[in-house]
Parts: structure tokens; C-alpha cells; sequence
């Protein structure tokens, strides 16, 4: 690395219903880097319109996406906050950036594959070139740390070798760093309550998938009751929860909010019926999600305060991003 000052970037998509795994996974780990380090986290706005969307709900999802940040306890005094459309450096970094990966690289994505579908033919060529796009928003600022869920730990590998390859063909050694991935141990990956081998996703169409973080208590203590289990109770130790993903994801999802060990709460609990576990769980997913989604109602009504909150991230950003940007074109020759 280039230098030893520590700077995470990181984004998340405005395509609604944020949820417990984009919390877990994601937001939890953003609050806690802001206390140490120079954070910058983006409304990736952009992304979003890989896929449709409709353009009146977007603009309210950029600003709930914002909320979702501050609610989770962001704050934008620390933190810059932006959404990624307002600095068209990205943009233009990204198209930089096509020239650089190879077709290869991103064929072996598995992210497309699984949003394509069956029928890649009809996918928008933003949703295929989108990690590069990725790449763009963290090198822009020289991102040294990018917490992100394990989904996208594969999409942070091309950026590495995005920047790594940039560096050798344009000789300029160490220009870009290589940023490495921020992944929680504990749960790096929350499953869907309906199939414990989907993560949780904003785009399930069951909202019985997810705890959002707007859900009401009553809506969280329904979810978990219906949650998908098995038949079988609690085990004494986590070998014999490999074959059951939807009791893991339920176990991991308790022991990450509670902050006790997987070995700790199968000790505490082995043999019981998961009707136990989940009552135990819905009343603290209740605590610390309900809270959240109170905050996060409340800000949304605000849009004035929120769109403040982005016009003064977006100052910060674009400063740091014209500068780099000056440079990178200076390394390609452009005039
Ligand atoms: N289930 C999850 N478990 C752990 N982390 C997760 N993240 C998302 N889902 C989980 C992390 O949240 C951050 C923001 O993600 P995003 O909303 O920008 O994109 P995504 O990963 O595509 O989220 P969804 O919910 O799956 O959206 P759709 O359904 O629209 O595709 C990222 O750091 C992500 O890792």
C-alpha cells in the first residue's frame, strides 16, 4: 500500500427496503470504522438504474437510503455523505476503468449471473459492467478499506486487479492502492428467513424473507414465528448445523446481535425447541431493529434536512474526487 493513512469507502444501492442484512452486514461495521478512520459512504444511485427503476421511487430511495445511514448512526460531520450521481467523476473514472478490465475478469462474476437470470441476453449492459463502476467509486478517492458484506467480496477482488493492472500499464507504481475488504467475522452473510441458502435481499418478492428496518414490532415477531426451520431441535455443536442453513442463519443472526459466540448460545440452548430460540430472538431483533426504524421514519419526513445532508457531502466528495481525477487523466495522456 501506498501510504498508511486508512480510508474506507463504501455504497449502498437506493433500491428500497433496507433490511437486517444490510445492517449486519454492512451499516453496523460503517458507524463503528467512523469512529477511527476518514469514512466516505455513497448512495449509489447509479447502480441502482442497472436495473429499472421507477424514477419518482428513486428519488424517494436515495433519500431513505440517506435516512437509513443516519438512523443506523452515521454522522454526517464525521462522515461524507453523498449520493454517487452528484459527482460525475465516477462516471467518468468508470468509463476510464472499462478500458481497463478485461472481458474475462468480468465473466467470471457470479453476481451477474444471479441477477441476469436465465436470459443474460435481455440484462442492461450497466448491470455486466457494473463492478467496474464499483472499482471506479473506490479508487476515485484511493479507498485503502471497503467494508462490505461477503457478497461483494468477489467485486473488491476485480477492483484489486483493476487497480493492480492500471498501476503496471501506465507505470505508475503504487498510484492506486490496493483496497481490502472490511467482512464481519461473525455474520458475514445473512440468509432469507424463507431459504436459508438465498441472502437476504432487498428484491425478494416475499417480505417474509426479511426483517426491514422499518417493520413494527409485530411485524418482526410474525416474521420470526413463520421463519423457515426444520423439525429438528436445537443441536449441541455447529458441525451438525451444516446441513440446516435455516436453523444456522437464525442461531447466527442471535448470536451476532447479542454479541455472544455460535458455541455460547448452542450451549445455552441445546436441545430446545426452536420455538425457544425464537421468541428469544424476535424480542431482541425488536430492540435493536425498532429503534432504527423510528429514527429512520422520522428522518424521512424531513427531506429538507436530508437533501442538506447531500449537498454538503457531495462539496466534500467532489473535491477529493476532481484532484484524483486531474492526476488519473494526467496518467492516461488525456488533455
Ligand atoms: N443478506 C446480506 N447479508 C450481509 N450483507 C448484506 N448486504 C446486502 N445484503 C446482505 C450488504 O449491504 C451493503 C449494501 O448492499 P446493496 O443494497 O448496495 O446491494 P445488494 O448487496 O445487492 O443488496 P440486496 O439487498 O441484495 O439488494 P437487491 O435485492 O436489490 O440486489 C453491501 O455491503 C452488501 O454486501
Amino acid at each position: 500500500m501506498s501510504n498508511n493513512k486508512k480510508l474506507v469507502f463504501s455504497g449502498v444501492q437506493p433500491t428500497g427496503n433496507l433490511h437486517l442484512g444490510n445492517y449486519l452486514g454492512a451499516f453496523k461495521n460503517f458507524v463503528s470504522l467512523q469512529k477511527e478512520s476518514e469514512c466516505i459512504y455513497c448512495v449509489v444511485d447509479l447502480h441502482a438504474i442497472t436495473v429499472f427503476q421507477d424514477p419518482k421511487k428513486l428519488k424517494e430511495n436515495i433519500l431513505e437510503t440517506t435516512a437509513g445511514f443516519l438512523a443506523s448512526g452515521l454522522d454526517s460531520n464525521k462522515s461524507i455523505i453523498f449520493n454517487q450521481s452528484s459527482v460525475s467523476e465516477h462516471a467518468e473514472l468508470g468509463w476510464i476503468l472499462n478500458c481497463v478490465a478485461r472481458l474475462g475478469w468480468l465473466n467470471r462474476m457470479t453476481q451477474f449471473k444471479d441477477k441476469a437470470g436465465s436470459d443474460k441476453e435481455k440484462a442492461s449492459v450497466g448491470l455486466y459492467i457494473y463492478p467496474n463502476l464499483m472499482a471506479a467509486d473506490i479508487l476515485l478517492y484511493k479507498a485503502t478499506h471497503v467494508p462490505v458484506g461477503a457478497d461483494q467480496k468477489q467485486h473488491l477482488e476485480l477492483c484489486r486487479d483493476i487497480a493492480q493492472k492500471f498501476n503496471n500499464d501506465f507505470k505508475s507504481k503504487n498510484f492506486f492502492p490496493l483496497p481490502e475488504p472490511l467482512i464481519q467475522k461473525n455474520i458475514s452473510r445473512v440468509m432469507s428467513l424463507r431459504d436459508g441458502l438465498k441472502k437476504m435481499s432487498k428484491s425478494e418478492e416475499s417480505d417474509y424473507g426479511r426483517i426491514n428496518l422499518k417493520d413494527t414490532a409485530d411485524d418482526i415477531s410474525k416474521k420470526i414465528k413463520k421463519a423457515k426451520t426444520d423439525s429438528l431441535p436445537i443441536p449441541e455443536s455447529e458441525k451438525e448445523l451444516e446441513k440446516r442453513p435455516e436453523a444456522l442463519n437464525l442461531l447466527n443472526i442471535y448470536s451476532d446481535i447479542t454479541k455472544t459466540s455460535l458455541k455460547k448460545v448452542l450451549e445455552e440452548t441445546k436441545g430446545k425447541e426452536f420455538s425457544y430460540l425464537k421468541e428469544r430472538l424476535s424480542e431482541v431483533l425488536i430492540e435493536t431493529i425498532c429503534p432504527v426504524g423510528k429514527k429512520l421514519k422520522e428522518l424521512t419526513s424531513d427531506k429538507t434536512y436530508l437533501e442538506e445532508v447531500l449537498k454538503k457531502g457531495r462539496e466534500k466528495a467532489s473535491k477529493k474526487a476532481e484532484e484524483n481525477l486531474k492526476k488519473i487523466r494526467e496518467i492516461v495522456g488525456l488533455l
